[in-house]
């Protein structure tokens, strides 16, 4: 048995199903997970000895590719100072500074410890500061696993069959409103029905968790209109889309502002990290100042912080976005030029280093038209491009990321490995 499929066994006797995050099974994709002993760059090494170019960046933190030696130092420097100190620290006055410098409509901002931290403190916050319980979500939008979000819900939940999870009471779900993406009436239908005690709006601005979907003109502007309108909170969730599209996010790319934004991953450097914030009027509703109660032991962790610090500056200094927008387009031409030669029905939405494919000839602009998508000819390809050493999202409904590591010959190498696959479909 190889080193990943006997490590997998081991696994499974002690983990459920393996994997300590369910999308990581493979059970969508099928075959056995393989196991990660190091990264750099680009690549992943696995525990077989095998080099893999690596299109799911561990799911949006490394845009600076694996193991950047910038924020590898930055977490060495401030592990010489230790690990944890349930106190204040230096490094999470920079993270918040830095990130109101980046994103100006994040007046101020809480740190927590996972993006399913970030989103749920997010939704109590904007229940406490209106004093409504309704959510309205989007289906096939993911936003983390917490009780009121996880309702038609995107990422492994779709992929694993499971958008509305065992363990939910209905009278949580019941407070939940989920409407299709891109469907101004659906909103405004939605608010008609429940006027007056919807606290607010989630939404994925660029919805990424059922593949990319991309928001139609002016969709972004409606929200923003309804939800003044209504006295509602919109919260974008931008723990993947933040500082990876542009440096101010979707926010700063759509100029629609919306009144708390979720983040995480990149603001981490690969270190677990969440955050929230925007206008001081509602932050300010935080204990220990308000009455909307949130907390964390490990959160602004000193280690987390320093490697997120790093991350960000690195993206000030940089300003790569161009660049990882130019390597999303040449991903996106080679797999749609090999699609169409081949005759092969599929759409390929691509923003920035995001890319995704759906095989349907059926636009895609909501959950119900990802849906369309061939899954199993999906795991067809995913499995062959594993095969000659690319590794893709496992599963028909995530979305791939790019790093400034992919630039160059890797980028040019994986496009060729990924065009071949397609005309052997
Ligand atoms: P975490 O709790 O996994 O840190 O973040 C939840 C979350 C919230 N919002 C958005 C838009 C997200 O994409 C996520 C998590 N993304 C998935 C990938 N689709 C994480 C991968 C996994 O679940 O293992």
């Amino acid at each position: 048995m190889g080193a990943s499929e006997d490590l997998f066994a081991r696994a499974l006797k002690r983990i459920p199903g393996g994997v300590n995050s369910p999308v990581r099974a493979f059970r969508s994709v099928g075959g056995t997970p393989f196991f990660v002993r190091s990264a750099h760059g680009a690549i992943l090494v696995t525990a077989d000895g095998r080099e893999l170019v690596d299109f799911v960046c561990t799911w949006g933190p490394a845009i600076h590719g694996h193991n950047n030696p910038r924020i590898k130092a930055a977490i060495a420097a401030a592990l010489e100072d230790g690990t944890s100190f349930g106190t204040p620290n230096p490094y999470e006055v920079r993270m918040a500074e830095l990130i109101h410098q980046m994103v100006p409509s994040i007046d101020k901002v809480r740190m927590c410890n996972s993006g399913t931290e970030a989103t749920m403190s997010a939704v109590r916050l904007a229940r406490g500061f209106t004093g409504r319980d309704k959510i309205i979500k989007f289906s096939g939008c993911y936003h983390g696993h917490s009780d009121s979000l996880l309702i038609k819900a995107g990422s492994g939940a779709l992929t694993h069959g499971h958008p509305d999870s065992a363990g939910i009471p209905a009278a949580f779900a019941r407070e939940t409103v989920v409407i299709p993406f891109n469907d101004p009436a659906a909103v405004d239908a939605a608010f008609a029905a429940n006027a007056g005690s919807v606290a607010a709006v989630i939404v994925e601005p660029y919805p990424a968790n059922v593949g990319l979907i991309l928001p139609e003109a002016g969709f972004l502007a409606h929200l923003r209109a309804a939800c003044t309108r209504n006295g509602s909170l919109l919260i974008f969730d931008e723990v993947m889309t933040g500082f990876r599209l542009a440096r101010g996010g979707v926010q700063e790319i759509e100029g629609v502002v919306p009144d708390l934004t979720a983040l995480g991953k990149i603001i981490g450097g690969g270190l677990p990290v969440g955050a929230f914030g925007g206008r001081a009027e509602v932050m300010d509703q935080l204990a220990p100042l308000g009455p909307v109660y949130q907390a964390g032991t490990l959160s602004g962790n000193p280690l987390a912080m320093a490697a997120g610090i790093a991350a960000l500056e690195l993206l000030e200094e940089t300003l790569p976005y161009p660049r990882l927008d130019a390597l999303g387009r040449q991903v996106q031409a080679a797999l749609a030029g090999a699609c169409r030669a081949k005759g092969l029905p599929a759409q390929v939405p691509q923003a920035g280093s995001m890319f995704s494919i759906f095989f349907t000839g059926a636009h895609v602009r909501d959950y119900a038209g990802a849906l369309t998508g061939d899954a199993p000819l999906f795991a067809r390809f995913f499995r062959a491009c594993l095969e000659e050493g690319v590794y893709l999202p496992p599963s028909a409904y995530e979305t791939a990321f790019l790093s400034t590591a992919h630039e160059g010959k890797t980028i040019d190498r994986a496009c060729e490995i990924m065009e071949s696959v397609i005309r052997k479909l």
